[in-house]
């Protein structure tokens, strides 16, 4: 292959822009980051052969900004630009500005996307193309904003309920609203076109007859400028959490050999309807029954792709580039053969058990498993509001379903990252859960099988508390450093250090050898040990029944849990150590005593209540105060 292009520049950052700097350097392309000044250290900035500052963390003064982009590639002389996704990848005006100022830009021409970035003219577009869609139908008021509620009801009665309001310009899940009863529609119309005028600044809606329980099955295609269009198989993406996808895999257990050849024909169909050219994805709603629908196409590269490329052996990327440069796609359909299992799992930095609040802050340690890791961060990065939680992404390969199942669940047993919250304990759950094994992967899985999760937590809290111990070892005046092999005292827990070096301590307790990595900030020291993260907080480290500084009469909770039982209220008095309240917490209930004589000042929180890290609970008024 000649080469595409002189310089790539890459408008994005974190793991994709990683992804596809990896292959340039494959191809001898030399690269291009951007960078805002928060990722000024960043892995991608790093792995690229030069970096452009395009000013402030805000996405919005930086990542967002189209003449910040095109101004970098002029700059460095980059001839083409990759957008990743997010950011300006399915942006029109971008691409038409890379076109003006000469840059080739790496994926579809602007009317494509624009043709698909609005809902209704996508499904028109495949409509005419023979794709099957949802039945449907198009609101008349073409902004959106007088509803014409004659016409609507007329439309309802005809596609039939339950009926999904969806905002043309949306996605995600956003501007959308399930109707059940017919009484419903109007005010759930309104509903949904001002949350799209709020979201999109457009207010269109359409109408969908709702599936109950469908499947997210996915395409990805591949067309050139040469008339060539391809799909190069299925992802299963029904995994997702609040319309974030999660755990996605290829092939579908839901997908025979017959269905596949059907629906990737209507992908491929949908490809050339509108000669696309790059990579696209098509995204379809498979039914319980087994008829399936188009429902959106994605015109960038996803975040999803390396399961693809494991099945398959071929880079997306490198074919990304053979294209945009004008070249033809580099496989016939029938050259384009599947090759055993592919399962990914998005590492987030958010708290499944806390409404998946994102979780910020620095990795204190951060190493990665044996297996495929897409990722964008490095040891000792902050993870900050600015940008997308999303860290990193696991990817195993196997001959079958099980065998990539077993490795990602060692893979999550062996990824320790310590200092923020991830999601890595609820995917491995997830993995481990029946449902999984037995491919029952809808979109009402987590709904069904994940709602109320909690982490199991600590395994075992001595072997843990052991391990943070001989973690210690290699401060020079730890006296466990000399020590090597020790039994806790009254607790018959024989323990032998094997080796500690960089957080990592493998060791043998039980009779069985096991690693744990472990490390500390400020208020808490942590370990990682087969898949569970335990935190002790320095407070119950020093003191085992009192859970707070003996000097603070303020008690707060030092877990995210539940009020399990209130032991005492506004005015009563209270001694020293005397149980105030009773909070679970990963799934242990902890009683907190009072570590003062005084009288309860206020109670802040009701029994069941569920309660956050550093939520107040109880304040104490000291004795003669
Ligand atoms: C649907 C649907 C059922 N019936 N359309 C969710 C986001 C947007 N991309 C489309 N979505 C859906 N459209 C009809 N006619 C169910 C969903 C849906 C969903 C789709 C894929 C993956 C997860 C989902 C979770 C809830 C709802």
């Amino acid at each position: 292959m000649t080469k595409p292009f002189n310089k790539v520049l890459i408008a994005n950052r974190g793991e994709i822009a990683c992804r596809v700097i990896k292959t340039c350097k494959e191809l001898s392309i030399p690269t291009v980051a951007v960078y805002s000044d928060a990722d000024s250290n960043a892995k991608h900035v790093q792995l690229a052969d030069q970096a452009v500052n395009i000013g402030p963390a805000s996405p919005l003064e930086s990542y967002l900004v189209l003449d910040k982009i095109i101004d970098a590639a002029k700059q460095t002389g980059a001839d083409a630009i990759h957008p990743g996704y997010g950011f300006l990848s399915e942006n029109g005006d971008f691409v038409n500005s890379c076109k003006e100022n000469e840059i080739t830009f790496i994926g579809p021409a602007a009317e494509v996307m624009n043709v698909m970035g609005e809902k209704t003219a996508a499904r028109k577009k495949m409509e005419a193309a023979s794709v099957p869609v949802v039945p449907g139908e198009y609101l008349p008021a073409p902004d959106g904003e007088n509803i014409d509620i004659d016409a609507l009801n007329a439309a309802a009665e005809r596609v039939g309920f339950p009926i999904l309001v969806k905002a043309a310009y949306g996605g995600g899940g956003k501007g959308m609203r399930l109707v059940r009863d017919p009484s419903e529609l109007v005010s759930a119309t309104e509903a949904a076109v001002r949350e799209a005028i709020k979201a999109f600044g457009n207010g269109l809606v359409y109408i969908e007859r709702y599936l109950e329980n469908p499947r997210h099955i996915e395409f990805q295609v591949f067309g050139d400028s040469h008339g060539n269009y391809v799909h190069l198989g299925e992802r299963e993406c029904s995994i997702q959490r609040r319309h974030q996808k999660i755990i996605e895999e290829t092939p579908s257990t839901a997908v025979t050999p017959k269905l596949r050849k059907a629906m990737g024909n209507a992908a491929v169909a949908a490809t050339a309807a509108v000669e696309y050219c790059g990579a696209g994805t098509i995204e379809f709603l498979l039914d319980e029954d087994g008829s399936f629908y188009f429902l959106e196409m994605n015109t960038r590269l996803q975040v999803e792709h390396p399961v693809t490329e494991m099945v398959t052996g071929l880079d997306l990327v490198s074919a990304q580039l053979q294209v945009a440069s004008g070249g033809k796609l580099p496989w016939a359909q029938e050259e384009i053969t599947f090759n055993g299992h592919s399962i990914e799992c998005r590492i987030y930095a958010e708290d499944p058990a806390n409404d998946f609040m994102p979780s910020l802050g620095k990795l204190l340690l951060y190493r990665e498993p044996d297996t495929r890791v897409d990722s964008g961060v490095t040891e000792n990065d902050e993870i900050t509001m600015h940008y997308d939680p999303m860290i990193s992404k696991l990817i195993t390969f196997g001959n079958d379903r099980q065998s990539a199942t077993t490795k990602m669940i060692e893979a999550l047993q062996n990824y320790p990252i310590l200092g923020i919250t991830t999601n890595g304990e609820y995917l491995r759950e997830i993995l481990q859960h029946n449902a999984f094994a037995d491919g029952h992967t809808t979109t009402s899985f987590l709904g069904k099988y994940f709602e109320d999760w909690n982490p199991s937590g600590c395994v075992d809290t001595q072997v843990a508390q052991a391990a943070i111990a001989a973690g210690d070892a290699e401060n020079q005046t730890s006296p466990w450093r000399t020590v090597g092999h020790f039994r806790l005292k009254g607790l018959g827990l024989d323990f032998k250090l094997l080796n500690s070096k960089n957080g990592q301590v493998d060791f043998i307790v039980a009779g069985q050898q096991k690693r744990a990595w472990v490390a500390t900030d400020q208020d808490s020291r942590m370990s990682f040990i087969d898949g569970h993260l335990c935190k002790f907080h320095a407070v119950d480290a020093a003191s085992d029944d009192t859970d707070a500084d003996p000097q603070s009469p303020h008690i707060v909770s030092d877990m995210p849990g539940k009020i399990v039982k209130l032991l005492v209220s506004a005015g009563d008095t209270v001694k020293v150590g005397q149980p105030l309240i009773i909070v679970e917490a990963m799934k242990m209930e902890t009683e907190k005593r009072s570590p003062v004589d005084g009288t309860i000042a206020s109670v802040f929180v009701e029994q069941g209540q569920t309660v956050s890290e550093g939520d107040s609970l109880i304040d104490i008024t000291l004795e003669g105060e």
